[in-house]
């Protein structure tokens, strides 16, 4: 059994690396490469920084992809790899997200692989955001969220896959799926993710709307946990941990695989229709001119 699963492991990665050639393909290369000090191991990836301590198992993830850390086709397939790796560490027993970037979190889904891309471009995006989800909701290991600035759409999306939630308690700050406020839908399993933390009334009025919640109104929903200091943000994710990781972790694995499994299910079960969905949506004239005028307002808030 123990080496089926391992077999299964390798073969998940083998999957997952197979998606890293293909975006490095695209003709953006990056590298990769792991650096031990001591009892940490530092990962000095391009756009993910991670750095595991070895003295209590506990894995930082720094999003390093200046200036708003979008989530690019590169990003998002340099994260799934470290992610996985993680995974299958032995020596890593939790994994804490964050930003390298001051006041954001994440801008969400890298706008310009969307826009303007070829048909293919699209599909292999979209995958990529499909195993990213995957990846992080059905993760065996605990993860906390530690939101240290604006966390949009695919941001607020990669906050909700984690099982805890800690953010600055900023007003500058909010988070939420806004992706109706761009002219787009945010697809079922994103909408899943939003109601099994927030339930039925709220995700509707969010999603409908495109609700972007201040720090203090997401604490208020449970679409976060925790609000602390900006400079505690790490510092108390860290602590958490540490109370997540004293519970019986075979029991707590078994039991988060229990009520998220049927909605990882959902998409395993429609993972290609869902990417025809996407590419079919995303490439019409009208969706893309809503993506352009978005841009647009973003750049005329500047000038
Ligand atoms: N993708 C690509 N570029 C972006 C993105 C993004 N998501 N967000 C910002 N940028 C760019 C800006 O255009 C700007 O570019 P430039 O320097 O060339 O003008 C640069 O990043 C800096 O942006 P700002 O000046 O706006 O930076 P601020 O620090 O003032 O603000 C924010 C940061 C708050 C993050 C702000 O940029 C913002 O609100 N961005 C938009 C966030 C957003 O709406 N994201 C949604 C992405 S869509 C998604 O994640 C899910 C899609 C699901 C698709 C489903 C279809 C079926």
């Amino acid at each position: 059994m123990a080496t089926v699963l391992r077999r299964a492991a390798r073969l998940e990665f083998s999957g997952v690396l197979s998606l890293f050639s293909a975006s490095c393909r695209h003709g953006r290369p990056y590298a990769l490469s792991h650096v031990a000090f001591n009892d940490r191991h530092l990962s000095t990836s391009s756009k993910v920084k991670v750095d595991l301590d070895n003295s209590n198992g506990i894995a930082v993830m720094k999003f390093d992809n200046p200036p708003v850390n979008s989530m690019s086709l590169d990003f998002l397939t340099e994260f799934s790899i470290n992610l996985e790796k993680l995974e299958l560490d032995k020596s890593c027993r939790g994994v804490i997200l964050t930003s390298a970037q001051p006041r954001i979190f994440s801008a969400g889904l890298d706008i310009m692989d969307m826009y303007g891309t070829s048909p293919e471009h699209c599909g292999a995006f979209w995958k990529a955001v499909q195993d990213m989800w995957l990846k992080l909701y059905g993760y065996s290991k605990i993860t906390i969220a530690a939101i240290n600035g604006a966390s949009p759409a695919g941001g607020c999306l990669m906050a909700l896959c984690c099982d805890y939630r800690i953010m600055a308690d900023d007003p500058r700050y909010s988070i939420g799926l806004n992706e109706t406020q761009l002219g787009i839908v945010a697809p079922f399993w994103f909408k899943d993710t939003l109601l099994n933390t927030v339930g039925h009334r709220t995700t509707e009025l969010s999603l409908q709307m495109g609700i972007m919640y201040h720090a203090h109104e997401a604490l208020k929903i449970g679409l976060v946990d925790q609000l602390v200091p900006e400079g505690k943000v790490l510092s108390t994710a860290v602590e958490t941990l540490g109370t997540w990781l004293a519970v019986p972790g075979h029991a707590r694995e078994i039991s988060k695989s229990m009520m998220r499994k049927p909605t990882v299910d959902k998409l395993l079960a429609n993972k290609e229709a869902d990417i025809k969905n996407f590419v079919s949506f995303i490439t019409k004239d009208s969706i893309q001119k809503s993506l352009g005028m978005y841009l647009a307002a973003l750049k005329k808030k500047k000038a």
